[in-house]
């Protein structure tokens, strides 16, 4: 008995990938050693954030905006960077393509042999930098199709059912790593001392109905009716409460372990919103549904949705199945 609880307690990452495979197969060997890299950029990460308050140029600005019209703070520009240094070494990834990046990254060397593109977010909630909260990172692994002569990456506009593994990494008071390869949602704590992240918990599904609502109701009066009407019907109804974090991450990491909805709305002026489907939406999106919850625009799933541009951004309602439903139902009511 003593031998199986120390087992289970040393369950690593890359050990689990290659168990969730099956196989020794090259396939397997090559996810695994993906997750692998993602989980040091998540280290590294990790250990910058941890010593920020102690170390000088660390927080604050750069003074840049990224393609997005977003002020980029200096970490964005750090989380970006070791995303790519980690994945120039992996010899497995040709493209990187980032919310801080106008075009995909190609790392010469791995092209064309590497034939897996990472899209990612290297900060997710970048307003809770300079404020010590929590953040994340998203990440998403897609297989590249073709030969991508012209350097568009054109291949990446399909759809999320596409991604081969998909995931976050949160840095709250631990850090967490949470993915899916398609075979369940599996989360895992960094051991700092040991420098690993260790199994937490195996496939994780996430209750039906769940008491959180997550939104910025400070955009109340720029969303189209019918989400003003839901939030009436939760105002009026016993058993709701609000959490909303500044980092999606953390409050839909809240809301895979406890259940509930986390939304973001296209407003009037925005109809597409703020979120981006290819690295923040669509991962998101793979991850919960293997929870067994859903994600939807509010007109089509996030994984069927098939994207025009690379940061290209769509409405997000993601969470529990019955509460999506229920954001769903006052949208039909409105149309
Ligand atoms: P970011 O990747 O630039 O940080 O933007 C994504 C973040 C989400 O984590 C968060 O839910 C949302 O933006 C917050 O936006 P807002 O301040 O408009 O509510
Ligand atoms: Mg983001």
């Amino acid at each position: 008995a003593s031998d199986q609880s120390l087992d289970r307690d040393c369950t690593t990452l890359s050990r689990h990938v290659l168990q969730q495979l099956h196989s020794f197969s090259a396939d397997a060997q090559d996810l695994s050693a993906l997750m692998n890299r993602i989980g040091l950029a998540g280290k590294l990460i990790a250990r910058r954030l941890s010593r920020a308050g102690l170390m000088e140029g660390v927080l604050g600005i750069t003074g840049e905006v990224n393609v997005q019209g977003e002020t980029v703070k200096k970490m964005d520009v750090y989380a970006n960077e070791v995303f790519i240094s980690v994945f120039k070494q992996s010899g497995l990834v040709c493209r990187l393509a980032s919310e801080e990046m106008e075009k995909p990254y190609y790392i010469p060397e791995n092209c064309p042999i590497g034939r897996y593109t990472l899209l990612y977010d290297p900060i997710d909630g970048s307003s809770n930098t300079d404020t010590n909260l929590s953040l994340g990172s998203i990440f998403s692994i897609r297989q590249q199709e073709g030969n991508d002569l012209d350097g568009e990456a054109t291949d990446l506009l399909s759809h999320g059912r596409k991604q081969l593994a998909a995931g976050y990494i949160l840095y709250g008071p631990s850090t967490m790593l949470v993915y899916t390869l398609g075979q369940g949602v599996h989360s895992f704590t960094l051991d700092p001392s040991l420098g690993e992240f260790i199994l937490s918990e195996e496939n994780i599904q996430m209750p039906a109905h769940g008491a959180i609502y997550s939104v910025n109701e400070g955009n109340f009066w720029q969303w189209e009716e019918p989400f003003r009407e839901y939030i009436r019907y939760v105002h009026r109804t016993e058993g709701y409460a609000a959490r909303y974090s500044g980092a999606m991450v953390s409050d839909i990491h809240r809301i895979l372990l406890q259940g509930g909805v986390f939304l973001y709305p296209g407003t009037v002026a925005k109809p597409e919103g703020k979120l981006r489907l290819l690295y923040e939406s669509a991962p998101l999106a793979f991850l919960i549904e293997q929870a067994g919850g859903r994600a939807t625009t509010g007109k089509t799933e996030i994984l069927d949705f098939v994207a025009t541009k690379l940061h290209q951004r769509t409405p997000l309602i993601i969470g529990s199945k019955d509460d999506v439903a229920k954001v769903e139902s006052f949208i039909k009511q409105g149309s």
